[in-house]
């Protein structure tokens, strides 16, 4: 629709009666971010294609997390002591940020500003006062850029860690037939072998059972390669270090009630994270961390990118 502007709108979702924001851009792409957990769960690009994968079987209200989209895992991936698993943030009600701080990087007009700050509750089990700062961009060309600033604003001076990271489910046509590049002879921390560390082949990884794993040390930009579709998902990350790479497959799909028994077949947990290091903030100092997805169409054939598609990606 020439001429049509982006627009920005907050709704009431009818199906599960939560407030959200719908982001759209001119050329038909579109994102949606609940204020349940500050998380995205639905994301098209200007061809219409769905590219996040949400179950079927997801719970959209507390205590649980939505089961897809973007998770935001603050103030640890993982669980230890008597925080929740992969943090609260998930699991908390974010607010519009009504007078963000000027932003340091470039974001596109179509966003939304969220915060979440500590609350007396969390400051029981999590001592430690925040302001998280979270902005969903769409660009003009469908790109999905989601910016995390995190602030220590103890007026005790002390410094706290975190670890994090922007646990995103993507809808792949069939598991087998996908590809992740740019992870290769990294180490990783292998979460099915009690986190111990290992290094990956020489080859991109594929798919073929349970995969959980934290990649050490990742490069700024990785490749999903979704042959069936002939679909590459880009993803591009600052200030995170590792990446998250999680596939339940059979036995562990059907032991989480809020996801399908098949739907392991459909999806690939592969997020830009701070987990090796966590990150450690004076009183007064903020962090800043993205993630960029875009999708490109590819042809992928014989094992190489087809250069045409190199190009573009490198123009990402
Ligand atoms: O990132 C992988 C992981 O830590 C897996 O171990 C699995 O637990 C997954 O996250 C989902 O966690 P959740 O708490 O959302 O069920």
């Amino acid at each position: 629709m020439a001429g049509v502007a982006a627009s920005v709108e907050r709704v009431k979702d009818r199906a599960t009666g939560l407030d959200k924001f719908v982001l759209r851009e001119a050329r038909g792409s579109s994102v949606e971010v609940y204020l349940y957990g500050g998380q995205v769960t639905f994301w098209k690009n200007n061809f219409g294609h769905q590219l996040l994968f949400v179950s079927n079987k997801a719970t959209f209200k507390p205590p649980k997390a939505i089961r897809g989209g973007i998770q935001i895992c603050f103030p640890q991936l993982g669980s230890h002591g008597v925080l929740e698993q992969h943090g609260f943030a998930r699991n908390r009600f974010w607010s519009v940020d009504e007078s963000p701080p000027p932003f340091p990087v470039a974001t596109s007009n179509c966003h939304i500003d969220l915060i979440l700050k500590s609350s007396q509750e969390d400051l029981k089990i999590w001592p430690h006062s925040y302001e998280f700062r979270l902005r969903v961009a769409l660009s003009p060309r469908g790109d999905l850029l989601l910016t995390s600033r995190i602030k220590n604003i103890s007026s005790d001076g002390k410094p706290f860690q975190f670890t994090f990271a922007y646990h995103t489910y993507f809808s792949v046509s069939d598991i087998s037939e996908v590809r992740v590049e740019g992870l290769e002879t990294l180490d990783y921390l292998d979460n099915l072998q009690s986190k111990n560390r290992c290094t990956e082949q020489g080859d991109a990884v594929v798919f073929e059972s349970e995969v959980d794993k934290v990649y050490l040390s990742a490069p700024k930009k990785i490749v999903i390669i979704d042959h069936e579709k002939k679909r590459t998902l880009v993803l591009r990350k600052e200030g995170l270090p590792d990446i998250v790479v999680w596939n339940p497959w059979d036995k562990k799909a059907k032991a989480m009630p809020d996801f399908g028994d098949d739907e392991y077949k459909n999806m690939l947990c592969v997020g830009a994270a701070a987990i090796e290091k966590p990150i450690s903030l004076k009183s007064g100092e903020e962090w800043l961390g993205k993630q960029e997805i875009s999708a490109v169409p590819s042809s992928y054939s014989s094992g190489q990118l087809d250069p045409e598609v190199i190009r573009r990606m490198h123009t990402i």
